[in-house]
């Protein structure tokens, strides 16, 4: 009965707008909240996004100041450290007053994009603890009550855009601070509080879209506490006001929920908005059971968490180990995201900036290997990945073949040429097999700190 009940309501609310839901292939989606993209999008803004491949992310706030430390205990991660330490407020806010990124200058950290090879760059506008890098005139707990009091957000569009890196905002649904945000929902006062902390956040997202019109997308995060992906309406209806606001604009999954609370995907395994940004810290398993949609990966340098910490914990990723899962995104058509942690000053670490050169020396010579490639229906080969655009195949060797030979599934008369990316100087000798197909030798190439691409061009 509830669901009749809902099936109706959803019916009389959307026909009369007829806005959103302009097919019975919506209006199912509506009924159940489910996802709305039956097809992936094949508009400019979403085929540059594919294009892209590499982007890159940025998790600066109020968590900075305190570099993943509290009263001498590390955090797991530094940006949910007012949870883990369960600080009040009043203790936390303090933090209003340390906040003052001052080396910060958006034209340096978009050189550093420019020289590492991402096409896209996400920051944290408004990560969990509420706070917001823009002086933001629905709430006081913003930048411009801090002693940096500028805004951080509008910079970053010049300095990014006239390289060609396009902007996204991270905005988390979940807020420890706003007054009206509930986890649960415990009384109708708690559901009248989140009524109105929807609200809030739709007056923010057009305040953004508003001030920031260059804006490419929103990566939305935290909607997985009870109360809202409980309620699926709220994430539907934040949805359909963007799309209305800004009709080419970008979202990933993360903002919805269908009517069971389930979230990324719905019950038929589509995912909501218009990529998939599940994938943090790792990728699709099987790596290639999202081919046909839109998926991207996101990965931190270090173990302990995304925003600037005193002491990295754990694993501190390579430059080889980063551009092997770029390549290895890119071979089954997703992106990967890198997340760099900022200083309090606002700056970027010195290994951060010493990975960026590293990949950017790589990204200079292989990059034909990555924008606009992705994968092709071949089982992955033991030396490394393959991708491919159109009329090139891409071979990226991590692991030179202990064979000088290598014998490969095209064959020999349909390949136009064969080239090693990152040296115009070394010839590669083919020849053909009795079954006509390629055969490169490899005895002139020496192994890349990184990856040797060699390309064939059919
Ligand atoms: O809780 C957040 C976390 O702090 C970080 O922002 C990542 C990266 O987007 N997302 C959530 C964890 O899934």
């Amino acid at each position: 009965m509830k669901y009749l009940l809902h099936l109706i309501c959803t019916l009389l609310f959307i026909f009369p707008f007829g806005v959103y839901a302009q097919n019975i292939a919506e209006v199912e989606a509506a009924v159940g909240y489910n996802a709305t993209n039956i097809e992936p999008r094949n508009d400019p803004a979403m085929n540059k996004w594919r294009y892209n491949r590499f982007g890159q992310f940025f998790h600066i706030g109020l968590y900075t100041t305190f570099g993943a430390e509290y009263d001498g205990q590390q955090a797991k991660a530094g940006e949910w450290l007012k949870s883990e330490f369960k600080l009040s407020d009043e203790v936390y806010n303090k933090a209003l007053n340390e906040f003052n990124p001052f080396k910060f200058n958006a034209s340096d950290w978009a050189k550093i994009d420019k020289t590492m090879g991402t096409k896209y760059m996400i920051i944290t506008a408004k990560h969990h603890e509420g706070f917001c890098l823009w002086p933001s005139k629905f709430t006081d707990f913003t930048i411009k009550n801090t002693p940096y009091k500028k805004d951080m957000l509008g910079p970053l569009f010049e300095a990014y855009n006239s390289y060609g890196i396009d902007v996204f905002f991270y905005y988390s649904i979940l807020d420890w601070n706003h007054p009206d945000y509930r986890a649960i929902i415990s009384s109708p006062e708690d559901k009248v509080a989140m009524e109105r902390y929807i609200g809030f956040v739709i007056k923010q997202l057009d305040e953004l879209l508003t001030l920031y019109p260059q804006l490419t997308g929103l990566w939305f995060d935290g909607q997985w506490d009870t109360a809202y992906k409980s309620n699926p309406e709220w994430g539907w209806k934040i949805e359909e006001f963007l799309r209305k606001k800004k009709p080419n604009i970008i979202i990933n999954n993360r903002l919805r929920s269908d009517v069971n609370g389930k979230l990324d995907r719905d019950k038929s395994d589509k995912h909501y908005g218009d990529f998939d940004a599940s994938f943090e810290q790792k990728m699709p398993d099987p790596l290639t059971k999202y081919l046909n949609t839109d998926w991207e990966t996101s990965s931190t340098l270090m173990n302990n968490g995304w925003s600037y910490s005193k002491k990295w914990q754990g694993e501190i990723k390579t430059s080889k180990s980063i551009v092997e899962n770029l390549v290895k995104a890119t071979s089954a058509n997703g992106n990967f995201v890198l997340n760099f942690a900022p200083t309090p000053e606002g700056s970027i670490s010195e290994y951060e900036t010493k990975i960026s050169k590293e990949i950017g020396s790589w990204m200079s010579k292989n990059n034909k290997a990555i924008y606009g490639c992705g994968a092709i229906n071949l089982p992955k080969p033991s030396w490394g990945y393959y991708t491919q655009s159109k009329e090139k195949v891409y071979m990226i060797m991590f692991q030179k073949p202990s064979s000088k030979l290598i014998q490969l599934p095209f064959q020999s008369e349909k390949i136009k040429s064969v080239k090693l990316l990152n040296n115009d100087n070394i010839k590669l000798s083919r020849s053909k097999s009795k079954d006509g197909t390629l055969i490169i030798d490899l005895t002139e190439l020496n192994q890349d700190n990184i990856a040797n691409v060699i390309e064939l061009q059919f």
